[in-house]
């Protein structure tokens, strides 16, 4: 399964989102997901200009803005739009159904106005995935479940990955994908999101263990990798961008050709 290419993957799921995605990783040759871990909207508006046109998603964590205004998000929509990618805040939503939804619609973020897809944990069961889309109202939306962590220690164990799977499998109509560390799954619907890549580093000293983009591609599967600082901190953020994108692309092209 992992040998498919994007395109042909398009006509596998029912899901738009993962159409979309899938879509625009074919037609803008990217599978790059940058994490736009910044602090200030300024900071945030200004990388997601400078790799818009490289990446697929654009990965938020927005409650680490100390600014956050509803400009805020009509900009980033506005970049997605015009560089085509997509908007996937890092909520790692994690508790019953019932709270999930009022986190997911409500609160000063109310993300699921402005992100089309979000991360969720597997941990309280499918109750997690109901109570998301009991706030979707139509809109289209999904989520990635975070099966495996890449930092060290990580508690997903065998068991919570096949777990997250079944998940997965059961809600297709809402669950696009993983964040994954390995091949947790066969299924071509589905997508893998790989972060904890970097060229120049193995270990951020707070647990974050890092591969780099061939490795994530060609040794756990990953369909997406995912570079916060790697690219954040370079010296040219957008020459950085455009560095990884070739690197896992040309794994990705690599991996099927293989075939
Ligand atoms: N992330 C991980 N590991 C996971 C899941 N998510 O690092 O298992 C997220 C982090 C961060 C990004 O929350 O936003 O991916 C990685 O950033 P980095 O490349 O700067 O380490």
């Amino acid at each position: 399964r992992k040998k498919r290419s994007f395109e042909s993957r398009t006509s596998v799921t029912n899901h738009p989102l993962a159409r979309k995605l899938f879509e625009i990783m074919s037609s803008k040759k990217t599978n790059l997901c940058v994490a736009a871990d910044v602090t200030t909207s300024a900071e945030l508006i200004s990388l997601a200009e400078k790799v818009g046109p490289h990446i697929c998603l654009l990965k938020t964590h927005i409650d680490i803005l100390t600014d956050f205004s509803k400009e805020t998000v009509e900009s980033l929509k506005e970049l997605a739009a015009t560089h085509n990618f997509m908007l996937f805040e890092d909520r790692k939503f994690g508790d019953i159904g019932s709270t999930v939804a009022s986190q997911y619609s409500g609160g000063a973020y109310n993300i699921v106005d402005w992100a089309e897809l979000v991360t969720v944990h597997g941990l309280p069961g499918d109750g997690i995935i109901k109570g998301l889309m009991s706030a979707i109202n139509g809109r289209p939306r999904g989520c990635v479940l975070v099966s495996e962590m890449s930092s060290s220690g990580a508690l997903t164990s065998q068991e919570y990955v096949s777990g997250c799977c079944k998940i997965a499998e059961n809600h297709t109509y809402f669950v696009i994908g993983f964040v994954s560390q390995s091949n947790v799954s066969s299924d071509p619907r589905f997508i893998l999101l790989t972060p904890g890549v970097q060229l120049d580093k193995s270990v951020d000293g707070l647990g974050q263990q890092y591969v780099t983009p061939r490795a994530a591609v060609l040794e756990r599967g990953a369909d997406i990798i995912i570079v916060g600082r790697g690219i954040r901190e370079a010296e040219d953020p957008e020459a950085a961008a455009i560095k990884y994108k070739e690197e896992a692309f040309s794994a990705y092209l690599e991996r099927i050709e293989a075939q």
